[in-house]
């Protein structure tokens, strides 16, 4: 793009966004200034930028995902404020209400979900099959590297250039040059791709991890379930994340190139798009709630007091969960003519996920029945998650029934449904996972009053925000919709529902002061805070940087919980024999590696060849610099292994 002038590149003209440059202007000075103040850029570098250990790199997961469910949060309370002030004023005019709700799609599921989801494989997986690190450490920080500059140079479109206003999945032909000439559809195009390479080397580091790394002993019938269910996550995401690279490629061609893959003229076909992006798109919803299903079972058997009921339906129905995924992706467009058959078998092929869904369900409440439940955060977000997930399915079904979809297809109806379910079941389930790991993660527990008040708060606004959006898609209200008149009626039912998504932020402003006020009184807990079964808790919280000092011998399901009985009874493990520990070093790769490719896709969006040569040239050459570098692995000595294992206190 050849810039002209100052509004070429940056984004003027409205208050919100000038208001959004001096807040980024601030914070970035405010770091720097901090980093240099404490003489912090070392230890930043050192200790975290360039690090391999999984657990760290979870950390960062966890903290990049918070920070952009506040972004997504907070364009979620401009759309709602918007609608709830209707016609009399325009508080967002419809242009940035198109902005805003396709940055606040992609940044929820893409910049979000996906990346909580990583920070909890990250943080759990490893210490849950007794591995010292993942498969193929280093490629897990270029992972996240990816990852970050891929939601950067997303996240910089609404200040820089403009942002990408063709909806979350970017349909042709609007997304084509012709009817977005500007560059927010490039940012969509290249912070997805980037990160999205990202993503599916996760999938088959985890993939791998879990079928090499497994402690000795343990067979796949024996590993945990929020273990089976990463599995079954990331076989959907080494199916379906190529499908959108290529889907974006296709697109990125069609608008950098002008080929005609996805535009009715000179021969291409909108309609292979829709295909295309929901045959990635449907199993992504089931890609980030597969492991939320994972951590409630973990915590319905650990506050139960009892082993899961079920086990082997439980993996069962993952797996047929992850395959019919990929059975279904036409229910997103029963209204567009694909015929009466067509319809007929993707309403079915949607409605038997139901069952596996069923099953797992009944075997929560089995296992909690006559279990001695205790209600500490980490169980009343699954008891939550149980109801609310339940009417989002059911309402799913109801959707899935094709000629009703007819009455249903873009109303608020669908999206009080996916909200229920992204909701209640993806975002209510991390924070289970959250709150239940968080102590191993960080040796302190989170101060629990006021995670209770967010409880509350998130919960109740959830239901006060999205169940009169069931009766407004009734009513006939559609989605994408920046204002409507007042002889509608809408008015009052979006007037509550925009209370309850306020009372939602608040929640999420409660769980930020629970993570502050924790730190500051820190209470400190041992290895196995919660009375858990699997071996996480069996070392000390937080993990020592080699996880287990040596590596455990697995005879059974929850083989902790196994050993704790056997030393209730008075057996004794034999007196630790250590050895030396191979580990791998820090790594500068991933970070200046990522920061090329953000280079090379900030070029690309504006079509500039002055930085695109540089970022493909940086790409290749660290590439090519890694490859010369032997230097990559050392030995924990064990003496030191015996000086940290007795500073942190073994648990046994
Ligand atoms: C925290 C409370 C939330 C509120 C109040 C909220 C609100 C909204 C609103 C007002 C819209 C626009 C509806 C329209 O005009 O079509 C929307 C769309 C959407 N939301 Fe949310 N949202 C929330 C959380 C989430 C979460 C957690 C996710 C995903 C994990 C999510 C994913 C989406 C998607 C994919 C769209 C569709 C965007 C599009 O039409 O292209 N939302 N949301
Ligand atoms: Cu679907």
């Amino acid at each position: 793009m050849k810039i002209t002038k100052l509004s070429d590149f940056f984004v003027t003209g409205d208050p919100l966004i000038y208001g959004a440059d001096v807040a980024i202007g601030l914070t970035m000075v405010a770091i720097v200034v901090a980093l240099t103040a404490f003489k912090r850029w070392g230890w930043l570098w050192r200790e975290w930028l360039t690090t391999v250990d999984h657990k760290r790199i979870g950390i960062m997961y966890v903290i990049a995902s918070l920070l952009m469910l506040f972004r997504g949060g907070v364009d979620a309370l401009l759309m709602r404020t918007q609608l709830a002030l209707p016609d009399s004023m325009e508080f967002l005019k419809p242009d940035h209400y198109n902005d805003i709700f396709t940055t606040h799609g992609v940044i929820m599921i893409l910049f979000m979900a996906m990346p909580l989801m990583f920070g909890l494989f990250n943080l759990t997986v490893p210490l849950q099959i007794g591995a010292r690190d993942v498969a193929f450490p280093l490629l897990n920080s270029l992972s996240f590297w990816l990852f970050f500059m891929g939601a950067m140079l997303f996240n910089v479109s609404f200040v820089i250039g403009g942002s990408p206003e063709a909806g979350w999945l970017a349909y042709p032909p609007l997304s084509e040059k012709m009817f977005s000439p500007g560059v927010g559809q490039d940012f969509y195009i290249w912070g997805i791709q980037i990160s999205g390479i990202g993503s599916l080397m996760t999938g088959i580091n985890f993939i791998v991890t879990i079928l090499k790394m497994r402690a000795p002993g343990m067979k796949l019938m024996k590993m945990p379930m929020f273990t089976w269910s990463v599995l079954s996550s990331c076989l959907t995401i080494i199916l379906a994340f190529p499908i959108l690279t290529v889907t974006l490629a296709l697109l990125f061609i069609d608008r950098y190139f002008g080929a005609h893959f996805f535009t009715l003229d000179m021969g291409g076909n909108p309609m292979m798009y829709i295909n295309l992006i929901w045959m990635w798109g449907h199993p992504e919803v089931y890609i980030v709630v597969l492991p939320a299903f994972g951590i409630f079972s973990e915590i319905v058997a650990t506050f139960s007091k009892k082993r899961l009921f079920g086990y082997g339906s439980m993996v069962f129905a993952l797996m047929s969960i992850s395959i019919f995924s990929f059975f279904t992706w036409a229910h997103h467009f029963f209204t567009m003519g694909s015929g009466a058959n067509v319809n007929a078998f993707f309403a079915v092929t949607t409605m038997i996920i139901a069952i596996p869904t069923g099953v797992k369900i009944f075997n929560w409440l089995f296992t909690m029945y006559k279990g001695k439940i205790t209600f500490e955060l980490p169980m009343l977000w699954t008891m939550a998650f149980i109801p609310c997930f339940i009417v989002g399915g059911m309402t799913g079904v109801m959707l899935s029934v094709a000629p009703a979809d007819f009455q249903f297809h873009n109303s608020y109806f669908l999206i009080a449904h996916f909200h229920q379910v992204l909701i209640g079941g993806v975002v209510f389930g991390y924070f289970a996972g959250l709150y239940y790991w968080w102590p191993k993660v960080f040796g302190f527990k989170l101060n629990d009053k006021l995670g209770k008040w967010a409880f509350w708060l998130w919960n109740i606004g959830f239901y006060v925000c999205f169940m009169p959006q069931y009766v407004l898609g009734l009513m006939g209200m559609t989605r994408r919709v920046s204002s409507y008149s007042w002889d509608t009626g809408w008015w009052s039912w979006n007037f509550v529902s925009t209370i309850g998504g306020f009372l939602m932020g608040i929640g999420f402003l409660f769980q930020v002061w629970q993570i502050l006020h924790s730190i500051k009184f820190m209470e400190r807990v041992k290895g196995d805070p919660w009375g858990g079964r699997t071996l996480e808790w069996s070392i000390p919280s937080p993990a020592p940087f080699y996880n287990f000092a040596i590596t455990p011998k697995v005879e059974g399901r929850d083989d902790w919980w196994r050993r704790k009985e056997l030393a209730a009874k008075g057996v004794q493990d034999p007196p630790p024999k250590y050895e030396p520990i191979h580990m791998p070093k820090n790594s500068g790769t991933p970070i200046v590696m990522s920061l090329f490719w953000f280079i090379l896709g900030f070029g690309f969006v504006f079509d500039w060849l002055w930085l695109i040569v540089p970022g493909a040239i940086g790409i290749a050459a660290t590439m090519l610099y890694h490859s010369f570098n032997y230097d990559t692995d050392y030995y924990v000595t064990v003496d030191e292994i015996k000086k940290t294992e007795a500073k942190a206190g073994r648990v046994v």
